[in-house]
């Protein structure tokens, strides 16, 4: 297998989380009455809106990964979540803000090593009160201000990659 030296090639991703308020109603039905927020984390293609469900279309990001593993807070019984296609999503209710480590698998084909990134999950529309610190501002307000956005931008760099796998990624 040959290196193609001194190439660089990157793909550009994004990582975070949206969050929504559970409805009264919601958390009355749940299993768990303390969680107050429905949250999904995930890692999606630069080249699209957070809203796509990126599957199959030119925004899949599968042809080059193979795994996302998303590491929650210990507090969940399963805090390992492995998916193994798109989306790269975990969705699950909680009550708290953690900081979630996203670990990315590459294609077999690939030969490279996994990547880590972290996300603070956040829940909260943190508001500044005044001249003072942001604030979590009650569960009313929250709600009306609709949902909580968080996402980072960032590049996978391949440095000397596999002929095999620059054909993958430049043919996709
Ligand atoms: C905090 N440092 O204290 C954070 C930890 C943990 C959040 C937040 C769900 C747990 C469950 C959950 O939201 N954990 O499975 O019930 O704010």
């Amino acid at each position: 297998r040959v290196r193609v030296r001194g190439l660089s090639i990157y793909r550009p991703i994004i990582y975070g989380n949206t969050a929504e308020v559970m409805t009264p109603e919601e958390r009355a039905s749940s299993q768990f009455p303390d969680h107050t927020h429905r949250w999904t984390v995930a890692v999606r293609s630069a080249a699209s809106s957070p809203d796509s469900k990126q599957v199959g279309g030119a925004d899949d990001i599968s042809y080059f990964i193979k795994r996302v593993t998303f590491k929650l807070h210990d507090t969940y019984a399963v805090p390992n979540r492995n998916v193994d296609k798109p989306p790269f999503e975990v969705t699950e209710t909680g009550w708290g803000e953690f900081e979630v480590q996203i670990r990315i698998n590459f294609v077999q084909e690939s030969g490279e090593k996994a990547v880590t990134f972290y996300h603070h999950l956040k829940l909260h529309p943190w508001a500044a009160v005044g001249s003072g610190d942001p604030e979590i501002p009650a569960p009313e307000v929250a709600a009306k201000a609709g949902p909580v956005h968080s996402w980072q931008y960032d590049e996978v760099v391949f440095n000397d990659p596999f002929q095999s796998f620059l054909n993958v990624l430049t043919q996709h």
